[in-house]
């Protein structure tokens, strides 16, 4: 197991890679290029200047979060195959800096959805936070609420170019039913994996956030059912999982335990992170520590160890406090007391549970 960090670069992240070396067990930085819009090339020069910053502080940059997915393959229209062709380029020219794993996601329009960025919790800090009944409300609305808080940071998914479109997007979503979105992902994985092989590059796909439907808009990857037939649907060990414990909990009927316990050989990047749900189906990001929420944390890692997990893990989303001003979801402080649980919880497992 290899911890990680997720850091957005350069002037667009209000953390230091200075202060990241200074959290104990960090040995790469999760990175990407975020100023780069789906579909396009990551050329090597831009590629290189970041390796250079991570390099400078003895970080791997091993895994690349995310290097997205262009509409028009989600939807399935002609002209993805060129949007194909530039994600084979964009692999090959990561392969030239190590890069060993890819995360992406499949989520149509949409990466990852809140209602409230900054709710406040009883602890005096606050966390994001998702209530059910506001999600009804126009995705108009919804994305200028997202790109009014989000401080001036660009939110991956959330790219204003692709949000001052959202109607066209909507319509062009119209005739993709869950079926044909299941269709387009296999297309679009089985073209990927000879250059996946070829470049010894997993493509670990992220679950949708939050794990149903949004909007009216499909999602795929939502509980294990739909794990087993994505990971079986392409057979393939470049076809991998990034499997986020605090996406697939907010769903109170998923046990991210057990999918590890079954598919820890496919997961080649783990987020954990804790949610804690209320009775009404709303949920709220919480601290690491296992009895703060209802994930499991324990358990999970727990699983991870069992199975002997080889692959690459990050705290995921913390909660804001000692008033620092971040990222939404993205801050140094609570992200970092949640590796020290995480490692904690795992140095415990390496000593006492051989
Ligand atoms: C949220 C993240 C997601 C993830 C993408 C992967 O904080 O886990 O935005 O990076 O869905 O493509």
């Amino acid at each position: 197991m290899q911890m990680t960090f997720r850091w957005y670069g350069e002037g667009n992240d209000s953390i230091s890679l200075s202060q990241i070396r200074q959290i104990p067990g960090v040995e790469g930085i999760v990175w990407a290029l975020h100023n780069k819009l789906p579909g396009e090339v990551w050329e090597k020069e831009e590629i290189q200047i970041v390796a250079d910053q991570l390099h400078a502080y003895g970080f791997n940059m091993d895994v690349v979060e995310s290097v997205n997915v262009h509409d028009d393959i989600k939807i399935g229209l002609p002209t993805r195959d060129k949007y194909i062709e530039n994600y084979k380029q964009t692999l090959r020219n990561l392969k030239e800096f190590g890069v060993k794993v890819v995360c992406y996601n499949f989520m149509p329009v949409f990466d990852w959805t809140r209602t409230d960025l900054f709710h406040p919790l009883p602890d005096g800090s606050t966390a994001l936070f998702y209530e059910k009944d506001k999600i009804i409300d126009d995705p108009v609305k919804m994305a200028d609420y997202i790109l009014e808080k989000c401080e001036g940071y660009t939110m991956p998914g959330w790219e204003p170019e692709r949000m001052d479109h959202l109607k066209e997007l909507f319509e062009a979503y119209k005739p993709v039913t869950k079926e044909k979105l299941w269709d387009n992902l296999k297309y679009f994985l089985e073209q990927l994996m000879p250059t996946c092989r070829e470049c010894d590059i997993k493509l670990a796909i992220h679950q949708d956030d939050p794990p149903w439907d949004i909007f009216g808009l499909p999602r795929l990857l939502v509980d294990e059912a739909s794990i087993d037939r994505f990971l079986k649907m392409v057979d393939d060990p470049y076809n991998a999982l990034t499997l986020c414990s605090g996406s697939m909990s907010s769903n109170p009927a998923n046990c991210v335990a057990d999918i590890v316990r079954k598919h820890c050989d496919r997961i080649a990047f783990a987020h954990v992170r804790n949610v804690k749900h209320f009775p009404n189906g709303d949920f709220t990001e919480a601290s690491h520590r296992d009895c703060d929420g209802d994930t499991g944390v324990l358990e999970i890692m727990k699983a991870y160890h069992d199975n002997g997990f080889k692959g690459y893990i990050r705290p995921d989303h913390g909660r804001h406090i000692w008033g620092e001003k971040c990222r939404p979801g993205y801050g140094l402080y609570d992200r970092a007391l949640g590796i020290m649980y995480l490692l904690g919880i795992w140095d415990t497992l390496e000593r006492y549970d051989k």
